[in-house]
């Protein structure tokens, strides 16, 4: 495909047969402040290849889609004001015909893995279906993740759905949209910075290895889609939720009185989240998006040794 360059390292792993496992740059641009940012991303890309995989960070530079960023494009995104555009997966072609910079979010990211041949993603929290703003019913922002998800038939391996959504209505968004929901060593679906959220998974798995043989059986079944395989936080970095609730009270107050709105309102969020505690949230984050990027290494190593 013209306008994906492919780094040769991600390449010649694919050619291969070998392991490789995709990565999104929202959370190094948009989801992490610069500085910690660049450090996240080196250790990803660090735990990745210990679990013997490829990492391939994926982003859109000068209007390419580059699958596997050097150090110096790395550094590129997680540069202070970088300014690259969050890109979802219908901002691909503006970007592109702009020869813009952008981030890609698990909905571009997954669309752009598949397409390049690579079918396992590791990041920290899936998009999904955000809570109502004080006095509404409903809410109608909801992510492009989930749709790329019931489309694409690629694993993301995430800390279920961000606390900061309607977690019963993602669920049950991912039902209707036929995706596979698999608990790692839960039975409850996890909320990103807390371990449990208060509604459970319909299966679950003990180990890489079966999770990788459920990957390779929903490939061979009818019907295609995603898998999401959803990993608590580690318990040592779980937040305490007494602050989780108070922080996340404030956040949708300030949406509202701010009039946050689309692509913006996950970044002001976790801001708030990372600004009011004090930088515990960060440490949250990071955390369960290293154990989150590990687990999909060893899975593709498992399925890549099928
Ligand atoms: N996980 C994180 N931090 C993030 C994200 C995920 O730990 O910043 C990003 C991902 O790129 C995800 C996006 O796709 O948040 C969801 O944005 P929205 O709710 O606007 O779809
Ligand atoms: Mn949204």
């Amino acid at each position: 495909m013209t306008g994906i360059a492919i780094a040769d390292e991600v390449r010649a792993a694919l050619a291969a047969g070998q392991a490789v496992v995709a990565l999104e740059s929202t959370i190094l641009s948009h989801g992490l402040p610069p500085g910690r940012n660049r450090k996240v991303a080196e250790r990803l890309e660090a735990v990745v290849r210990e679990a013997g995989a490829v990492p391939a960070t994926i982003a859109v530079l000068d209007g390419t889609i580059q699958v596997g960023l050097s150090e110096d494009q790395l550094d590129r995104v997680c540069a202070p004001g970088s300014g690259l555009v969050k890109l979802s997966r219908r901002d691909l072609g503006p970007a592109m015909a702009l020869k813009q910079d952008g981030a890609t979010t698990v909905a571009s990211t997954a669309a752009i893995a598949h397409e390049a041949g690579i079918g396992v993603f590791g990041t920290g929290g899936l998009g999904g279906v955000h809570l109502p703003l004080p006095g509404r019913h409903t809410s109608w922002d909801v992510s492009a993740d989930l749709d790329a998800l019931a489309e694409i038939p690629i694993l993301v391996v995430s800390s279920g759905v961000k606390s900061v959504l309607d977690i019963e209505a993602t669920l049950e968004l991912l039902e209707t949209r036929s995706v596979p929901v698999i608990g790692y060593q839960t039975d409850h679906f996890p909320a990103f910075y807390l371990r449990e959220s208060a509604f459970k998974v319909a299966w679950r798995v003990e180990n890489p290895q079966q999770a990788a043989a459920v990957v390779a059986a929903h490939r061979q079944a009818p019907g295609q889609s995603g898998v999401l395989l959803a990993n608590p936080v580690p318990p040592e970095y779980e937040m305490d939720r007494e602050l989780h609730d108070r922080l996340l009270a404030e956040g949708l107050k300030r949406l509202d009185e701010q009039g946050v709105q689309g692509r913006d309102v996950t970044p002001v969020l976790l801001e708030h989240f990372h600004t009011a505690s004090g930088g515990t949230s960060l440490d949250v984050n990071e955390a369960l998006v290293v154990s989150n990027v590990t687990l999909a290494a060893q899975v593709a190593a498992d399925l890549a040794a099928r």
